[in-house]
């Protein structure tokens, strides 16, 4: 399966020899002195599996994110509401596809990445699977799912292999951006009328507890943790950066006047974070098994979608060609005269 043989603890892989070891010492000394890895350096295959892996699923995740948000890009309230929530989702395409450049880098083409998520081999954030019933979840998907996927790619900004990291400086800087008009929108329903409010109030209602899961796993299930946090892919642990949010978050939600839907958020003095109550980790693993409210749809739009676009992506490839043979003919010509 997909998902094992891109295991960092693949214990398929041949043992190394000496030469081999000592490669992957240099390696990690490298990783140590806060080296940038590039594509064409050497790296360790379990390295490039888990980029491959994680960079991809981030990739997807980007374009499967624009189906929530793309159902109500007809139904925005205004045109100043349409045209940001569209340049929103342009954003997103854009994320992806800088994302699948940067996972082509390690050897995988954009094709097989693709048939992939389409045969539903990997994986893509579990967010993506809630339905945005009202307008009000644009306003939480902004200030929430931006805000949780903020604090997850500001230190991917520093990852330790160049094309990700660089890909994430300007992505973040878009989030930032989407994060505020979220948080607007919010603002807005929750000034205006008591059904505006109340809309708002529901939407944190139903989107709290799956923002929480989108920083993955408890760090004691967390798989791929410990290799990352060594090769210097993940800078925070899954718990590490829910508690961060969290503690970002909730005074945002104070200031809008809105309750969270957990009765034993508290604030502990002493340690200086907000606790929140337990997560519903089985209602996660159903997502990520394909059983969440919204898995069959979101992947039936995604094959049809990439369906509907292959005489665009057969046009481009005809254009393409064409114009290397008028340049290879030109060359020739070029040549013929000289
Ligand atoms: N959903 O060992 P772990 C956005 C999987 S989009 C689904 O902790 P890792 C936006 C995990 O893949 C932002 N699966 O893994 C777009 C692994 O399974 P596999 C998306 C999850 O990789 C549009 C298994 O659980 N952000 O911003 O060390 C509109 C064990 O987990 C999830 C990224 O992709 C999940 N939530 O850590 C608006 C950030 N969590 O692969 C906004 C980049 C875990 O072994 N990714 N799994 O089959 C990461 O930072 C890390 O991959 C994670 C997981 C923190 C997500």
């Amino acid at each position: 399966m997909y998902t094992q043989a891109l295991n960092a603890r693949d214990t398929t892989a041949p043992v190394a020899g000496p030469e081999e070891a000592a490669r992957a010492a240099r390696f990690q000394a490298r990783i140590d002195a806060e080296e940038r890895i590039e594509p064409n350096d050497w790296m360790p295959e379990a390295y490039r599996r888990t980029l491959t892996r994680q960079i991809s699923q981030h990739a997807h995740s980007e374009i499967v994110g624009m189906l929530p948000e793309g159902n109500w890009i007809t139904r925005a309230p205004t045109l100043k509401r349409k045209a940001a929530l569209l340049a929103k989702v342009q954003d997103e395409a854009g994320h992806g596809l800088y994302l699948y450049s940067a996972a082509e880098t390690l050897g995988t083409s954009r094709e097989e990445l693709f048939d992939q998520l389409l045969a539903g081999r990997a994986k893509y954030s579990s967010i993506f699977n809630y339905p945005t019933l009202t307008w009000a979840d644009i306003g939480a998907i902004g200030w929430l799912v931006d805000g949780a996927a903020i604090m997850n790619q500001i230190p991917l900004c520093r990852c330790s292999y160049g094309p990700y990291a660089r890909a994430m400086i300007r992505v973040c800087k878009e989030e930032s951006f989407h994060q505020r008009q979220g948080y607007e929108i919010m603002l807005t329903l929750c000034r205006g009328t008591p059904e505006q409010k109340a809309m708002a109030q529901d939407a944190l209602n139903r989107w709290w507890w799956p923002c929480l899961m989108m920083f993955g796993p408890p760090d004691a299930e967390s798989q791929h943790s410990d290799q990352s946090a060594k090769w210097k892919i993940k800078r925070f642990s899954n718990d590490e950066l829910r508690q961060k949010f969290v503690d970002a978050t909730v005074p945002q939600g104070q200031y809008l006047g809105l309750t969270f839907p957990d009765p034993d958020l508290a604030y502990d003095e002493a340690a200086g974070h907000w606790r929140y109550g337990a997560i519903d980790w089985e209602e996660f693993k159903q997502v990520l098994a394909g059983n969440g409210p919204c898995n069959r749809q979101r992947m039936k739009q995604r094959r049809d979608a990439h369906a509907a676009g292959a005489w665009v992506r057969e046009a481009a490839m005809a254009h393409a060609a064409k114009r290397a043979r008028r340049a290879a003919a030109k060359a020739d010509a070029l040549q013929q005269a000289a």
